[in-house]
């Protein structure tokens, strides 16, 4: 006998098994993720397993080791334990050949976050397999970033209030979240939510094969970015989920063709749901509209199955809605026709057009005469507030849409004179400005591997400046009918500007932001691929 498990708020919509014309149109489907390269290869995986083995030694070692000089005896130091858990792309098992592993350590209580910063630390610097390490731990995640045996890993700590971790242990019991502090709650919080939408979905295979395909086709459409005001990766994942428990027999395919139809009718802002709300035994707030007027603000709620549930989604706006709506009514189109034979998968990710679509941009520049960490710092906090800026904007009479792309250009320019560096800071973003830098300036290509601190100290021992450049764009939307032609826009931006400048390390010396307008034909061409035709004005017409 069969039990009919089910699996959401709601029965589902269909029990149906897929068609062989299904059937064929997900093995299409998969056929161009691997075209897509979305799938590495078995032996990358296999690696991937071995370091996950390695770190979990690792962490018996560290929690041992710990145990032992806080004085405990041989066998309670060998049974405080210790154990990883992964979340992220690895864990939800849509992880491609550029994913990091997200790598959670689970410690006993006697274990602080002080000794995963010192002992963890250490040990991983004593492994021959360590390619590179960076610990950041006043994050609001604090973190180890590190490449492991040429594989990205980033590793968080969360100590829980029990005496020994065994490896048997699950993070399920809500209980287990007791007398914790809220950042170790934090780095519980993404094992937690992605191990119950894998519970949540009804066939882990197919809901993988729809993420692939949801994931591939935000990332080309540009509208994959939690900071900017779209879903991020959990979120999509979220979304896919509740699709696969309406279809609990659908294959891949089908579920995509059913994202789109199904979000485009969506009573937004109804909430998605993958299982009723729980209560739980902190004293947290959970997402609840009735309760909270800002929960009642979330356009598109997704709500995180894990307590204390969360909306993954606050960043969306009036704006960035209309966007992915947009973006879905594409899908739908596109997915129809596929459906028809009339087109292919690799039709659904075709490139986004944002720098050709409208007649004026806006350019958030920001500057730093100062180290490469100190402009990351500044640049970041911007960055984290643009949306802030898209809400402020969308709000203005005469701007139907504020749409901000999903990622910042970056430039850095070695500089003879003042002069020059002033004259950069004046200029970038513009067409004029790229052109100024390739006559005058000499720029540097910074990556990961580049010794910045010799950079820094061969700049400065030519008695040279360097500048560092990060450029973020808004297009816009506007409706100018009935109107002169003019809008203004001054006091949004100058708002955004004295958000950003009272950022705790600002310094006018240093730091510099300036907001410019661009129209479309006067963008510089570090926006376009190769491959892409800038856009040409065309004659105008003699009337
Ligand atoms: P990739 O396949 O790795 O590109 P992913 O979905 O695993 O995709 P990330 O590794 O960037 O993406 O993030 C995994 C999770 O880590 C998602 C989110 O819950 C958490 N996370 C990512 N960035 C931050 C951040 N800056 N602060 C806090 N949590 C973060
Ligand atoms: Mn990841
Ligand atoms: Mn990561």
């Amino acid at each position: 006998s069969t039990t009919v498990k089910q699996y959401g708020i709601t029965a589902p919509i269909s029990t149906a098994g897929p068609t062989p014309k299904e059937n064929e149109l997900n093995d299409s489907m998969i056929a161009e993720l691997r075209n897509q390269k979305s799938f590495e290869s078995e032996s990358e995986t296999q690696k991937r397993r071995e370091v996950l083995a390695t770190l979990q030694k690792l962490t018996e070692e560290f929690v041992y080791t710990v145990s032992r000089r806080k004085n405990m005896s041989e066998g309670m130091a060998k049974d405080a334990g210790g154990k990883i858990f992964t979340f992220g792309s690895y864990r939800l098992g849509v992880y491609g050949p550029g994913s990091d592993i997200d790598t959670l350590v689970v410690v006993p209580k006697h274990v602080t976050r002080e000794d995963f910063f010192t002992v963890f630390e250490e040990l991983l610097r004593g492994r021959p397999e360590l390619n590179k390490i960076q610990p950041v731990p006043d994050a609001f995640v604090p973190i180890i970033k590190t490449v492991f045996d040429g594989v990205d890993i980033d590793l968080i700590c969360g100590r829980l209030d029990i005496p020994q971790i065994s490896t048997d242990l699950t993070l399920e019991d809500n209980n287990l979240l007791r007398n914790i502090d809220d950042r170790d709650l934090r780095a519980l919080n993404g094992t937690r939510v992605t191990d119950q939408i894998l519970q949540l979905v009804p066939q882990k295979m197919v809901f993988r094969h729809a993420l692939r395909t949801i994931k591939l086709w935000a990332q080309r459409r540009a509208i994959y970015a939690n900071m900017f005001g779209f879903p991020g990766g959990v979120a999509w994942a979220m979304l896919v989920a509740r699709i696969c428990q309406l279809y609990p027999n659908a294959v891949g395919a089908v579920i995509v063709a059913k994202f789109f139809q199904i979000y485009l009718q969506w009573k937004w802002p109804q909430p998605v749901l993958l299982k009723p709300i729980e209560d739980g035994p902190l004293p947290v707030r959970i997402w609840n509209p009735k309760l909270y007027g800002q929960d009642r603000l979330h356009r598109m709620p997704v709500i995180t199955p894990a307590y204390p549930s969360m909306c993954a989604t606050h960043n969306i706006t009036a704006s960035t809605q209309k966007i992915i709506l947009k973006e879905m009514q594409r899908g739908l189109e596109i997915m129809n026709e596929i459906q028809f034979g009339k087109r292919n998968w690799i039709d659904l990710f075709e490139k986004h057009d944002f720098f050709f679509a409208y007649k004026f941009y806006l350019t958030i520049i920001t500057a730093t005469r100062d180290s490469y960490e100190a402009h990351l710092k500044w640049s970041g906090m911007v960055e984290s507030k643009l949306r802030l800026l898209v809400q402020k904007l969308e709000v203005i009479n005469g701007i139907v849409l504020a749409h901000p792309y999903v990622k910042p250009f970056t430039a850095s320019y070695i500089c003879d004179t003042e002069e020059q560096a002033f004259n950069i800071r004046e200029l970038y973003g513009s067409l004029e400005g790229e052109k100024y830098a390739k006559e005058n300036l000499k720029q540097v290509e910074i990556d990961d591997d580049t010794d910045m601190v010799k950079v820094e100290e061969d700049v400065k021992k030519q008695g040279k400046h360097l500048v560092h450049l990060l450029k973020l764009y808004i297009g816009l939307d506007l409706d100018l009918k009935g109107r002169d032609k003019k809008m203004d826009i001054q006091a949004p931006c100058s708002d955004f500007d004295s958000i950003c400048r009272n950022w705790v390390s600002f310094d006018k010396d240093v730091y510099s932001l300036s907001i410019k307008h661009v129209k479309l034909y006067d963008l510089p061409n570090d926006v376009y691929t190769e491959e892409e035709q800038r856009p040409v004005k065309k004659e105008s017409k003699k009337r």
